[in-house]
């Protein structure tokens, strides 16, 4: 009798040992706490070169001029919710776009309140009249891109 109970725990420990407890038990842990540990929290990741820390301070303003849109434009702006922000330049040459440009590779943003302003003309304005960030970039020259941040 006394043999047979110790026998079957003897069976028990090994099948829990075997069994599909030891990988759950292993994994776990490990697959839980790496990316705790491990994954940086970003709270002001860089777009399209910007990030809002480093953007220049327009806040206040009704009426905001970005620098002309051309080669070399890189604009990275924080304004105040319902601010008009101008942008100029050939926009046959230069199309503007709302979305991002990361390492040559466009991404665009049809809700972006930038998106399919590419007038004829050498002006276009946009209201922008919820807070967020609103990356944008030219069609052609992915290198030219920036942010509006609103506040
Ligand atoms: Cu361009």
């Amino acid at each position: 009798m006394k043999i047979a109970y110790v026998m079957m725990l003897f069976f028990f420990a090994c099948g829990s040992d075997g069994g599909a407890k030891d990988p759950a038990i292993d994994a776990s842990p490990g697959a839980d706490a790496a990316p705790d540990v491990d994954a940086p929290v970003v709270v002001d990741p860089m777009v399209n070169g910007c990030t809002e820390a480093a953007a220049m301070d327009m806040t206040g303003m009704a009426q905001v001029s970005l620098p002309a849109w051309t080669f070399g434009h890189t604009a990275c702006v924080k304004v105040s919710a319902n601010t008009t922000v101008t942008w100029a330049g050939n926009f046959g040459t230069h199309p503007l776009e709302g979305g991002t440009s990361e390492q040559g590779v466009a991404t665009p943003d049809a809700a972006s309140p930038i998106a399919g302003n590419s007038p004829a003309g050498g002006e276009v304005q946009v209201l922008f009249t919820a807070s967020g960030s609103f990356p944008y970039y030219c069609v052609i020259h992915l290198g030219m891109r920036g942010v509006v941040y609103v506040e």
